[in-house]
């Protein structure tokens, strides 16, 4: 019987790391950001978030909408995910007036289980792919024919990072200009086998949860750096341009130079906040110099590190390239440096 039914739907959402890093949003309320940015999209079998989105009319109402995150029960009533459940149902919605043949599962309450298989809140982008997969698991429930592009504009409310996070590849976040943030989306730049032979690396130098969130540290920075400006209207906009160039002609030592740039611009604006930003570590900084050494060493730029809003550092690289790198990072493991190495990570295609 319909009646005692439960729709379930399974997804996994990667996580990604920018190399044009967002950083400072125009409208909180709409979760739209002062500059575009661009990320790679990592393999799903590395760092991934699972997500299970079902519903029932079975469900308890007076429960309402449940998440366990890593069996962990979390409030689904904040804004940033009422925003998310409330877009969703309301395509389910248009779905079921069109069709009334179809169940009516806009109406029933949500229950999802999400589990990280890396550290939460510990600058691993976990936000990106928790909403990600959040979005998509509900948009697959649901049976909805959004494209990639269209639902990130919903997972964009959850979590900005979380709309480059739906598709696979080199992911372009343009800012957009319109107030209603309808053009404040995900662009494919360049899919994964336009360059195979990218890899990541992270050397996790701790997994604890960070002490300023990124949402509350870009709004401190906003208000308070003088340097912001600058970054925002003059240096990203240039360097963004550049990277999506560099990506095109598969040009590496561009690649890295920039995102390297990046990295140290947004970290530099972190410190020019009142009160100072830190993410950086003494280990982020002795893998900065490792990566340095590696690139002297070999006498072009064959890694590139990039640090987000925690002291983890990726360290992006060629496969040609990977025994020099990893031979030279691996190294920093073995003298007790960083907790581990997340290795050699192959890029990612797409949800699927
Ligand atoms: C990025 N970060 O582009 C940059 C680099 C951190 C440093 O996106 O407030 O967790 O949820 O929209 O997406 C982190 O910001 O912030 C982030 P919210 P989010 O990946």
């Amino acid at each position: 019987m319909a009646e005692n039914k439960i729709y379930r739907a399974s997804t996994t959402a990667p996580v990604n790391i920018a190399v044009i890093k967002y950083w400072g949003k125009r409208d909180p309320h709409l979760n739209l950001p002062t500059n575009s940015s661009l990320s790679v999209t990592l393999s799903q079998s590395d760092l991934r978030t699972h997500t299970t989105a079902s519903c029932s009319p079975t469900y308890p109402p007076a429960e309402g909408d449940t998440l366990l995150l890593n069996s962990h029960p979390q409030s689904l009533s904040t804004p940033r995910s009422l925003a998310c459940l409330t877009s969703l149902r309301s395509l389910r919605r248009s779905l079921e007036s069109a069709n009334p043949s179809l169940p009516p599962l806009s109406s029933y309450p949500l229950h999802i289980i999400s589990t990280n298989n890396f550290p939460t809140a510990a600058g691993l982008a976990s936000s990106a792919a928790g909403f990600a997969a959040l979005v998509r698991a509900i948009a697959d429930l649901y049976t909805l024919p959004q494209s990639p592009e269209e639902l990130s504009l919903i997972a964009r409310q959850g979590s900005g990072s979380a709309c480059r996070s739906l598709l696979g590849g080199y992911v372009a976040w343009d800012a957009g200009h319109k107030g209603d943030g309808s053009d404040s989306r995900a662009r494919l730049v360049a899919p994964r086998s336009h360059w195979p032979e990218m890899r990541a690396m992270i050397l996790v130098a701790s997994a604890m949860k960070k002490d300023v969130s990124s949402t509350s540290g870009m709004q401190a920075t906003v208000a308070t750096s003088s340097l912001f400006r600058t970054r925002a209207e003059v240096v990203v906009p240039r360097e963004m341009a550049a990277m999506e160039k560099a990506i095109e002609g598969r040009d590496f030592e561009g690649f890295g130079k920039i995102a390297m740039r990046e990295s140290n611009s947004f970290h530099a604006c972190c410190l020019d906040t009142e009160p100072p930003i830190r993410y950086l570590n003494d280990v982020s900084w002795a893998a900065m110099q490792l990566v340095q050494g590696v690139n002297e060493k070999v006498g072009r730029v064959v890694a590139a590190y990039t640090f987000d809003a925690g002291p983890n550092c990726v360290v992006y690289f060629l496969e040609g390239d990977r025994r020099e790198v990893v031979g030279c990072l691996a190294g920093c493991l073995k003298e007790g440096l960083v907790e581990r190495v997340e290795g050699g990570v192959e890029l990612e295609d797409g949800l699927e």
